[in-house]
């Protein structure tokens, strides 16, 4: 069977990426498509595990720490997950994927750009999305609202909702030039914005690139 179709949801934290991946699934299997959501971290049984570690607010981990893990969960995932459903024709949706790594270990926490690159590319085998689309809000907006979602369902707060303003800023920004760099993969949505438009949107360039492709 043929290659099926990657897109990945990037964004600062609160900027609508798992809400956003749940209807865009929906829509998609409403139109007779087949459909796999994922995340990053996390996605198969060993990113689950790395999941609990690299998010924990009480575990320490150093700047190459956190890379490291965060790039073992990659190649788990590609691997196991993400290959396996391309190469069976469906349409995979990825919760955060490489441009994470470059947003956060990058330009949030300082990481060589160029090295980052090249560890990438050995995470993911050089497997690029076909349309990645970033989320983009305010800082104060994607906060309040995980705050707001902690508050209900009286969740803990993970390590990166630790850090101060001035890192979600650097790591919006990252997505936004990753955004000017490769205008022909990925799309900026303003996410500050109702849901259903949002959604309307991300569809509407889901479908744009679906018929492109004559798939
Ligand atoms: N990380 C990394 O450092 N390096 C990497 O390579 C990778 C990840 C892959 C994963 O945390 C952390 O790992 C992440 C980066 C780091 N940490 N940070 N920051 P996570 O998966 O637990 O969290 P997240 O990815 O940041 O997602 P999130 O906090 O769950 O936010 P979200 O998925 O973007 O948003 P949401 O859950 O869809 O929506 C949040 C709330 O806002 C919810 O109540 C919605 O109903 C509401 N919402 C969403 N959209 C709207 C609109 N348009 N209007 C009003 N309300 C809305």
């Amino acid at each position: 069977m043929g290659r099926g179709l990657f897109i990945t949801l990037e964004g600062v934290e609160g900027s609508g990426k798992t809400t956003q991946a749940r209807l865009l699934a929906e829509a998609l299997r409403a139109r007779g498509r087949r459909v796999t959501v994922t995340r990053e971290p996390g996605g198969t049984r060993a990113g689950e595990a790395i999941r609990e570690i690299f998010l924990d607010a009480a575990v320490s981990l150093n700047v190459a720490a956190e890379l490291l893990l965060v790039l073992a969960d990659r190649a788990q995932h590609v691997s196991e997950k993400l290959k396996p459903a391309l190469d069976a024709g469906e349409i995979l949706i990825s919760d955060r994927y490489s441009d994470s790594t470059t947003a956060y270990q990058g330009y949030g926490r300082g990481f060589d750009l160029a090295l980052l690159g090249e560890l990438n590319r050995l995470a993911t085998a050089g497997m690029a999305p076909d349309l990645t689309i970033v989320l983009d809000c305010s800082v104060e907006t994607g906060l309040a609202r995980t705050r707001e979602r902690a508050k209900a369902s009286a969740q803990r707060f993970d390590r990166f909702e630790g850090e101060e303003r001035a890192f979600h800023a650097r790591v919006r920004e990252g997505f936004l030039n990753i955004a000017r760099g490769e205008p022909g993969r990925v799309t900026v949505i303003d996410s500050e914005r109702p849901l259903a438009l949002v959604s309307g949107e991300i569809l509407a360039q889901v479908e744009e690139l679906l018929a492109r492709r004559c798939l």
